[in-house]
C-alpha cells in the first residue's frame, strides 16, 4: 500500500461525491464494510484519499482520478483548489510540470475534466484558470524555460481540451432546420478571431461558453477577415458576432473589422457586435455604436457572459432566433 498524505485526508461527504454513491453509503462500507476511516475529536468520519481509491478499484468503481495514476493526489488537490476556492496556482504547476516532462495528454485530460465539472463555472477556469497558464507558459518561453515546441504543445493541450468538450455532438440537420418552428432555433452567433491574430485559445472559451448556453455558434477560428464575419452573419442570421483581439492585433485591427461590418450591416438582419480580449487598448473609442443593434467590448469571459445573460432577459430584443 502506497504512505498516506495526511493532506489528503477526506470527509465522508468528498467520497462520496469521489466515487459517485450517497454519503451513507461511505458511511456504511466504513463500518465494517472494508474501507478504513478514522475519527476527529469531534466523531466525524476521515478517510485517506489512498484508502477511498483502493477501496473503489476493489470494487471495480471508476473515478476521474484513474486515469491520473500516480498522480491522484496532485490532481485531487488542485481541482479542489480550483473548484472550491478558485485557487489555480496548483494547477499551474502540475500541468506545467507535466508539460515540461513531455506528458501534454495528461494536461489535456486535466483541463477536460475541470471544464466538465458542474462546480467549477467555465468562465472562471477560463479567466483565472485557462488564461494565467497559456500567461505562464508565455513567460517560460520568453526566459528560455520552455522550448518554443513545448508552448506550442501547450496550446495544443488547451485547444483539444476546449474542442473534446463542445456540446454540439449533432450534425447540422439542414431539411430540419427549415421545419423547426420560429422561435425554438437556438440563437446563432458567430465567433473567431480578427484577421491577423493567430490566437484562437480565448474564441474557442467564448464558443464553449455560447454553446453550453444553448446557443449555435459558427466558429471561424484564428485570423478571419471582417468580411467572412459579415457573410455568415446574414446568411445564418445570427444575432451576435464575438470577435477575439489579442496582441500584436489592436486598434487598427479592430477599427477596420468596425468599419467593414458596419459597411455590409443590413438593417433587416440586426445583430449586436462584441469586442473581446483581455489586453484590448483602454483608450479605444469606437465611434458610436454604428448601424450595429448594440456594440461591445469585453476584457473577459466572465464581464461577456452576464451581459449575455441579462440580454436574454430583455424582452425587446430576446436573443432567441428571429423568423428569416
Ligand atoms: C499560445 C500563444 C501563441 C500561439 C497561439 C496558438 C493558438 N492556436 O491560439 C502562437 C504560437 C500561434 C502564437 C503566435 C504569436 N504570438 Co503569441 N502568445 C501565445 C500565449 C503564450 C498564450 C495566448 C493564449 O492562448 N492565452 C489563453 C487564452 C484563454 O487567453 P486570451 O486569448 O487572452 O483569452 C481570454 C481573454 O482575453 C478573453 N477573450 C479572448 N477573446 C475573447 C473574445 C470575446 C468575444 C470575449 C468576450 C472575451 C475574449 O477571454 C479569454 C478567457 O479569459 C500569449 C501569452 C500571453 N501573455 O497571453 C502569447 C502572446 C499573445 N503572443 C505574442 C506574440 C508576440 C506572438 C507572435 C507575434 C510571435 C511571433 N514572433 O511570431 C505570433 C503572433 C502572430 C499573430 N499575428 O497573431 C505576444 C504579444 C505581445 C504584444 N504585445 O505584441 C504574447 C503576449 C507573448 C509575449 N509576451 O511576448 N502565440
Amino acid at each position: 500500500m502506497q504512505p498516506y498524505n495526511s493532506d489528503l485526508f477526506l470527509t465522508t461527504s468528498e467520497v462520496a461525491h469521489l466515487l459517485g454513491v450517497h454519503p451513507s453509503t461511505v458511511k456504511r462500507w466504513t463500518d465494517g464494510e472494508g474501507l478504513e476511516a478514522s475519527k476527529t475529536d469531534g466523531g466525524h468520519r476521515r478517510i485517506y484519499l489512498r484508502a477511498a481509491l483502493d477501496f473503489a478499484s476493489g470494487r471495480g468503481i471508476e473515478t476521474y482520478l484513474g486515469p491520473f495514476a500516480p498522480f491522484e493526489s496532485h490532481v485531487w488537490l488542485s481541482v479542489q483548489d480550483a473548484a472550491g476556492h478558485g485557487d489555480f496556482r496548483r494547477l499551474r504547476s502540475l500541468a506545467m510540470g507535466w508539460l515540461v516532462r513531455g506528458y501534454p495528454r495528461r494536461v489535456t485530460a486535466l483541463f477536460q475534466e475541470l471544464v466538465d465539472r458542474d462546480d467549477l463555472p467555465l468562465e472562471l477556469l477560463c479567466d483565472r484558470g485557462i488564461r494565467p497558464f497559456m500567461e505562464e507558459v508565455g513567460a517560460a518561453w520568453r526566459e528560455g524555460r520552455l522550448r518554443i515546441g513545448e508552448e506550442h504543445m501547450a496550446s495544443q493541450a488547451i485547444l483539444e481540451a476546449l474542442i473534446r468538450v463542445s456540446p454540439q455532438g449533432r450534425l447540422e440537420d439542414p431539411a430540419a432546420e427549415g421545419e423547426v418552428e420560429e422561435g425554438s432555433r437556438p440563437p446563432v452567433a458567430v465567433v473567431g478571431a480578427v484577421e491577423g491574430d493567430q490566437h484562437h485559445i480565448g474564441s474557442l472559451c467564448i464558443r464553449l461558453l455560447l454553446e453550453r448556453s444553448g446557443w449555435q455558434v459558427l466558429y471561424l477560428g484564428a485570423n478571419t477577415p471582417a468580411e467572412e464575419f459579415s457573410a455568415l452573419q446574414q446568411t445564418r442570421r445570427a444575432r451576435l458576432v464575438c470577435i477575439s483581439v489579442s496582441p500584436p492585433a489592436s486598434v487598427a485591427h479592430i477599427l477596420r473589422a468596425f468599419d467593414v461590418l458596419g459597411r455590409f450591416y443590413r438593417p433587416e438582419h440586426p445583430y449586436d457586435l462584441v469586442f473581446g480580449g483581455a489586453d484590448l487598448p483602454r483608450d479605444l473609442k469606437l465611434d458610436g455604436t454604428g448601424p450595429f443593434r448594440s456594440v461591445h467590448l469585453f476584457r473577459s469571459s466572465a464581464e461577456f457572459m452576464d451581459w449575455v445573460q441579462k440580454r436574454a432577459q430583455e424582452p425587446s430584443t430576446s436573443l432567441q432566433e428571429e423568423g428569416p
